[in-house]
């Protein structure tokens, strides 16, 4: 014998669970003009004008469109300034966020 004692530690694993994330959606509706939607989209969501012209065209065209994927409270945030900037100036432009599957 050696005299010396091993002790086995325990081993404990912690798994990283990644976050849900949310898609941000844009609706099309028939009285938001072009040029405001293009304005909220640069504003809330930091896109450029090609980018946000190029969402707002697919929504214009399709009835909606994926602006962006978030955590959770990141996309009710965005949605909600995004949907405060509509109701501020009379559209009824929406964003809505699922969660992404
Ligand atoms: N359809 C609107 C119009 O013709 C423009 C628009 C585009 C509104 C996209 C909302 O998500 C939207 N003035």
């Amino acid at each position: 014998m050696t005299g010396t004692t091993t002790h086995l530690e325990p081993r404990t694993r912690t798994r990283t669970e990644r976050p849900k994330l949310y898609k941000v959606i844009l609706l099309n509706d028939d009285f938001t003009p072009r040029d405001f939607v293009v304005k909220v989209l640069k504003a809330v969501f930091g896109m450029s004008l090609d980018e946000a012209y190029t969402v707002m065209l697919t929504a214009h065209q399709r009835g909606a469109c994926v602006v962006a994927v978030y955590t959770f409270e990141i996309a009710e945030t965005k949605c909600a300034r995004a949907n405060e900037m509509g109701v501020s100036a009379g559209f009824p432009l929406t964003f809505t966020s699922e969660r992404e599957d």
